[in-house]
């Protein structure tokens, strides 16, 4: 059994690439890695990878991670700049057995040691998105946070091992240095391939109050299904955070348990998920909000 969960439509073509993979018997972090780049590499993605939207200094800082569910090994990096792909910089950063999460001018130097692809993240179409959410927002009030996806997943292969990862360049108008959910272990993903793997899309500093994606795997090894453990933590945080704070922001994730079951919750309108399991056509749902 095999398959792979991912947050929003825009990983469906990645992750039909990691479908391909491990149809042909690759692990789950292969094919993690494959999909995760996918989405990286595709410049009109406004929050992840290249054309990513920059923090409020006009930089794009991303942050990424990757959690084999084996070995419990992790590797991440944050705020880090001009590389391509912090996914697989993220992944080599998981085989090492000490300074497995690395920050802004470390990661980047760590990157170029190892000789990973050196880019210039910030696009033209970037810039140009991001003044005029300026705009709108001094106009309409929007919120800073409107609009962000993180592409987030959690991966099955043939062989019972399981792979977490996310990518993202984080909160629109962040300030620079500012680090969300995503290369947190526990909070922006989790995977223990005895259990289930998890990640998780939204408001960082909201996920982080909960370690959501710890507690999606912990519930599903209690014997909850990806579903219900999704609901569960996902509505839990959220009545928790609402009775001590008076508000909750938004909060979104994706499961999959050891047995390629998956399931997926929010507390936002218009949440979508790309799924595949068994097969080379990726489904994508959208995700009702409450469960
Ligand atoms: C963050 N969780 O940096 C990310 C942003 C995100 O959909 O997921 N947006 O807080």
């Amino acid at each position: 059994m095999w398959g792979m969960i991912a947050t929003w439509r825009m990983a469906a073509e990645g992750i039909t690439a990691g479908a391909e993979l491990l149809a042909a018997g690759k692990s789950s972090g292969d094919a993690v890695e494959t999909a995760i780049r996918a989405v990286e590499d595709f410049p009109y993605y406004k929050s992840v990878g290249y054309g990513g939207l920059p923090n409020e200094e006009m930089e794009v800082e991303l942050d990424a991670a990757y959690m084999d569910g084996n070995t419990l090994s992790i590797g991440a990096v944050a705020a880090i700049r001009d590389f391509a792909n912090p996914i697989s910089i993220a992944r080599r950063l998981s085989s090492e057995k000490v300074n497995n999460l690395l920050v802004a001018e470390g990661a980047e130097k760590f990157a170029q040691k190892e000789g990973f692809e050196r880019k210039n993240m910030l696009t033209d179409r970037a810039k140009a998105h991001y003044r005029k959410r300026v705009k709108e927002l001094k106009s309409q009030e929007l919120k800073p946070y409107s609009g962000h996806d993180t592409v987030g997943m959690a991966c099955l292969d043939n062989c019972g091992g399981m792979t977490a990862a996310t990518s993202t360049s984080g909160l629109f108008m962040k300030k620079k240095g500012r680090v969300g959910d995503s290369p947190i272990s526990g909070s922006g993903f989790y995977a223990d391939s005895k259990r289930g793997a998890a990640s998780a899309t939204g408001l960082g500093e909201d996920l982080m109050k909960g370690c959501i994606s710890y507690e999606i795997v912990r519930l599903m090894g209690e014997g909850m299904s990806p579903q219900e453990a999704c609901e569960t933590a996902v509505n839990r945080l959220e009545a928790e955070l609402k009775e001590r704070r008076g508000e909750a922001g938004d909060l979104s994730v994706v499961a999959m348990n050891n047995r390629g079951q998956w399931g997926a919750a929010t507390n936002i309108e218009g949440f979508s998920v790309a799924v595949v399991t068994q097969s080379l056509e990726p489904t994508v749902y959208l995700v009702k909000r409450g469960g």
